[in-house]
């Protein structure tokens, strides 16, 4: 039999989100056994024990990146992070886990599309992930299958569309189903709250008045198109009784109303992600058509320029609650599609590898929040509403040892995008081969200098 794998964890600040303390962490069999001052009597380790010294650094519970979507079949392409690419980026990044999206077609099984997934995901995947599944199209099987995932395959949420028409989205009617069924299996919904036919509407004004550039992207779907939405799946679910999880707040206007909800009791989450931390849409007018592009994602990041500092407010005051990403990468080559109609652009941002940086800097840097906090809204908030706590989310004797030691005074550039748009193939920092771009190659060039 193979010796167990040992690690002791010496003399870091342990945090978790309600307390910090100095202490060593004992590690077996992936696994955290033990807590406290002074584990090792000094002197030397015995055989078969690594011991990595954290003094001066935190010892956090792994961050879980809520919203993924790798090796995603979506708008004519696959974006091109695969689960392999993809959880190798976030683990460089601090993210030990990821919940990625099983998304079936109209009319097909939910079972099949997550047995799919898992087959993409179970050969490749560098660390933990789970599905959350979503409802496409409702019916008596739709309601039975979600019954099964729950029961048997161990989801515990649903996520529906309100956008996309035609291919992804739901009526009211048929939200008002998919909720009532998350109530009674006890699984959370969750919603993409944008306006579909509001949309696709605002896509043919812009392309009726000559805008087929990324801008067009935003000026089509504006922040009330997002508000309104998000107020109807608050008012649905309400109507049922059902928490409800609001992906993606890309905008003030919708976090507000999220904000307001949870004033008046609402059980309402709402994850901003990495991007509508780090940066704005003002990046859809840049003159070079690429730069704009590689910002086009749904719901759009939005041209006012307070919206970053603004959800981040709220994140740390407690009005948003967790962190995703919706880490979706295209490469150039596959963002070209939409050359001459924004509306073909493949929607997706890259964030998997800089999520924990990028709030580091942004909320924790700044001011804005504490250490406590930020391990809060990076994984334990996650952890306890995705069903995984104390699992995961926590450095407690018997958690999974899903542990970053991060050194809060390290600074890392952002890699930058080349000063010449890249023509056909892609060329990155001076590579003499054209190849696919990764995550952490196609990041927002924007996100800046980040200390983590
Ligand atoms: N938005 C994106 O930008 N990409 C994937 C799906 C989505 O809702
Ligand atoms: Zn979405
Ligand atoms: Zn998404």
């Amino acid at each position: 039999m193979a010796a167990p794998s040992r690690l002791l964890i010496r003399g870091g600040r342990v945090v978790n989100d309600d307390a910090s303390q100095v202490a060593d962490v004992l590690v077996e069999d992936g696994a955290v056994r033990a807590l406290g001052r002074d584990l090792l009597p000094p002197g030397a380790a015995p055989a078969g024990l690594r011991v990595l010294d954290a003094a001066g650094k935190l010892v956090l519970p792994g961050g879980i990146d809520t919203h993924t979507h790798m090796q995603f079949p979506f708008m004519g392409t696959r974006s091109v992070d695969d689960f392999y690419q993809g959880t190798k980026a976030a683990l460089a990044g601090g993210t030990t886990m990821v919940i990625d999206f099983a998304i079936p077609q109209r009319g097909s099984s939910l079972i099949e599309a997550f047995e799919t997934w898992r087959s993409w995901a179970d050969p490749k995947v560098c660390c933990d992930y789970s599905l959350h599944v979503a409802v496409t199209w409702w019916s008596d099987q739709v309601k039975e299958e979600m019954k099964v995932l729950t029961q048997d395959k161990g989801v515990n949420s649903f996520k529906m569309f309100m956008a996309y028409k035609d291919l992804y989205m739901l009526s009211d009617g048929e939200l008002y189903a998919a909720f009532s069924q998350c109530k009674e299996t006890g699984a959370i919904a969750q919603v993409h709250a944008e306006n579909g036919d509001l949309i696709e509407e605002g896509a043919k004004r812009m392309l009726a008045l000559g805008i087929t550039g990324p801008e067009g992207h935003e000026l089509c779907r504006p922040e009330a198109v997002e508000a309104e939405a998000t107020l109807r799946a608050i008012t649905i679910a309400s109507a049922v009784n059902c928490p409800l999880y609001i992906v993606h707040v890309m905008s003030k206007s919708a976090a507000k109303v999220v904000a307001d909800a949870r004033r008046d009791g609402k059980v309402v989450y709402g994850e901003p992600i990495a991007a509508s931390l780090g940066t704005d849409g003002t990046h859809y007018w840049n003159k070079e058509w690429h730069h704009a592009a590689h910002h086009v994602m749904g719901p759009p990041l939005r041209p006012d320029p307070s919206t970053p500092d603004y959800l981040m407010n709220l994140l740390a005051n407690d009005d948003l609650t967790t962190t995703g990403t919706d880490n979706c990468t295209f490469n150039t080559c596959q963002k070209a599609l939409g050359r001459d109609d924004f509306t073909k652009i493949p929607n997706g941002v890259n964030g998997v590898e800089d999520r924990m940086s990028v709030i580091w800097e942004k909320g924790v840097h700044s001011g804005k929040m504490d250490e406590n906090r930020f391990v809060a809204v990076t994984s334990t908030n996650a952890a306890k509403i995705f069903n995984l706590y104390p699992r995961k989310g926590r450095i407690a004797v018997g958690s999974d040892a899903d542990i970053v030691i991060w050194d809060p005074k390290a600074t890392r550039l952002s890699w930058q995008l080349p000063r010449e748009p890249p023509r056909g193939d892609v060329y990155s920092g001076g590579s003499p081969e054209p190849r696919e771009l990764t995550s952490s190659e196609t990041r927002i060039q924007s996100l800046g200098k980040q200390r983590n």
